[in-house]
């Protein structure tokens, strides 16, 4: 398999993380954003939106990390634990993979970008958003469970990890919320799981290379 991303990511990172949990080959490309490698025909011809990431797997080329997540799950994870088969585990999953793209996106991931990537967006927007999303859905919900679907890990807790992990990128302090910092340490722990980089350690790599 090929894996096209940036390792400044969060959401070319939900598939490397799974990938690398679920022992699989593949290879990573990393698509030099900066130089805006993603809007050319080439990377265009994988995916119209110019966006990673991107996974090629033999015929199959696929766009989204949500849809990556879920391909790769169900694919090479024979155990079904990654996404569960029963119908309410899989719609509890699909919640947080929507609160990944949504609220993660308009709040911790907007923190980090303005500040990583200079994105141009409100910083005390995304820091109320943040602070919602933390104090009154992941907070609560962490400190009465250890996993955000069922009692293991599952794509959910890899589709929501990087962008809150790494929201400390963005001078947002996750000092007030110790469930969601005992959550970010188990997913940590999970055998073949490779953390998203600080971005400064990421910059740093990069410029060394
Ligand atoms: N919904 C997509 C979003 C992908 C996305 O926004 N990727 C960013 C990098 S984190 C990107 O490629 N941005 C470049 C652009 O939109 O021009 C996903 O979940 O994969």
């Amino acid at each position: 398999m090929k894996l096209y991303g940036h390792p400044i990511s969060g959401n070319a990172h939900r598939a490397e993380a799974l990938l690398g949990i679920l022992g699989q080959d593949f290879e990573n490309i990393v698509v030099n954003l900066p130089a805006g490698e993603h809007k050319h025909p080439e990377f265009l011809a994988m995916n119209p939106l110019g966006q990673v990431p991107v996974l090629v797997d033999g015929d199959v080329v696929l766009r989204d990390s949500s849809a990556i997540l879920i391909y790769l799950a169900r694919k090479y994870d024979a155990t079904n634990q990654w996404l569960p088969t029963d119908a309410l585990a899989q719609a509890k999953v699909q919640e947080w993979l929507s609160v990944a793209v949504n609220e993660i996106a308009r709040g911790p991931f907007t923190v980090r970008a303005i500040k990583v990537i200079g994105m141009k967006a409100d910083l005390a927007e995304a820091q109320s958003r943040t602070d919602a999303l933390f104090s009154q859905l992941f907070e609560p919900h962490l400190a009465a469970q250890d996993w955000l679907v069922g009692d293991q890990p599952t794509i959910a807790d890899l589709a929501c990890y990087g962008y809150i992990a790494r929201v400390t990128d963005g001078d947002y302090s996750l000092d007030a919320y110790p469930a969601i910092n005992a959550w970010l340490a188990r997913v940590e722990a999970i055998d073949g799981f490779t953390p998203l980089g600080k971005a400064a350690d990421v910059f740093a790599a990069l410029k060394s290379a």
